[in-house]
């Protein structure tokens, strides 16, 4: 993802001051913390507890990446803007108990905990493709349930044309949120209809396993038709209104980040061409691959732009 601070830099040039003394304070505050920093990466699921887990519809039939691809490579900018700093950080993340709040237009808003969601919505496994605005791209078999699901359950009013998902704020732990690299908290956001499409998922759990910490525990969106920054990690609120929510990436850069994000190879960032991907954790001398409309699920979703103008609405 890209940071934008004085100017706008790419990630790949951290090189610029803010960032730079962010990322200072970071490692600082690893180090406070006892092996943080000098732990090696994550190298498998160790609980597979959800090996019975059924699989769900739209499962792609794809053979998912390697776990240690996914788990040790993680955009998580409220630990850190560097991947695999993010993926130690996150670790001292205190993921239960855990609760998130409903609110806006719906007849039953409130403070839900996290163990009667989990017991209210029946998990499956679902692998879906899942592609970064970045321009890499990976396989990834969830565990989780269906948001459309349990978004009926608060019972949305006629008024909740959109939903907006906030990310926990706690700089204490959450040390990236101590630099300006976004606005904090985490902001992302869904039309209505959009949320309550059967391929939009909840992810508690991968590889058969509990979500790692990195990868949004406890509860992290998952829109696999859209670039990653919408599938919003570690849901602490979630908010039904009439207007278009004003999301972090949107903000921080609109003519880079559009509300919709719908994957698309024809529409380029403004920077770099999204015409095709690199498989994540594929070797060098492998070819990229192309990128497909919707990522490849346009069959299932492209009805919900009907008449929409998409290089406007990106
Ligand atoms: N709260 C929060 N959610 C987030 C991000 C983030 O920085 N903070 N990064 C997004 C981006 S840009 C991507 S590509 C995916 C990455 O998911 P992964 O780290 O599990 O691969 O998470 C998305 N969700
Ligand atoms: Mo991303």
């Amino acid at each position: 993802m890209l940071i934008k601070s004085k100017a706008v830099v790419s990630e790949n040039d951290v090189t610029d001051r803010t960032v730079f003394e962010a990322r200072r304070s970071i490692i600082k505050a690893a180090l406070t913390l006892p092996l943080a920093g000098a732990l090696p990466g994550v190298s498998e699921a160790k609980n597979k507890i959800y090996t019975e887990v059924p699989v769900g519809p739209y499962s792609a039939d794809l053979e998912p990446n390697k776990f240690e691809d996914v788990a040790n490579y993680t955009n998580y900018y409220e630990f850190s803007t560097n991947k695999t700093d993010s993926t130690v950080l996150a670790r001292r993340l205190v993921t239960r108990p855990w609760s998130v709040a409903v609110e806006g237009e719906v007849e039953a808003p409130g403070v839900y905990d996290l163990e009667d969601i989990l017991k209210t919505n029946p998990l499956e496994q679902r692998i879906y493709r899942f592609r970064c605005v970045e321009a890499w791209s990976m396989v990834v078999p969830w565990i989780g349930f269906p948001l459309g699901e349990m978004l009926k359950q608060f019972k949305p009013t006629s008024k909740a044309k959109y939903v907006e998902f906030t990310t926990l704020y706690k700089p204490s732990i959450m040390v990236g949120q101590k630099s300006n690299v976004l606005e904090w908290p985490y902001v992302e956001g869904l039309r209505i209809d959009e949320a309550m499409h059967p391929l939009a998922f909840i992810a508690t759990g991968m590889y058969d396993d509990v979500l790692p910490n990195q990868n949004g525990a406890p509860l992290r969106l998952v829109v696999p038709w859209k670039y990653g920054f919408k599938s919003i990690k570690a849901i602490v609120k979630i908010r039904f209104q009439e207007d278009m929510p004003q999301t972090a990436w949107n903000k921080s850069a609109p003519h880079e980040y559009g509300f919709f994000a719908n994957v698309n190879p024809d529409v380029s960032h403004p920077r770099w061409s999204q015409s095709r991907e690199r498989i994540l954790g594929a070797s060098i001398f492998t070819p990229k691959r192309k990128t497909e409309l919707f990522n490849g699920y346009g069959e299932a979703v492209a009805s919900l732009y009907a008449g929409m103008d998409l290089t406007k609405n990106f």
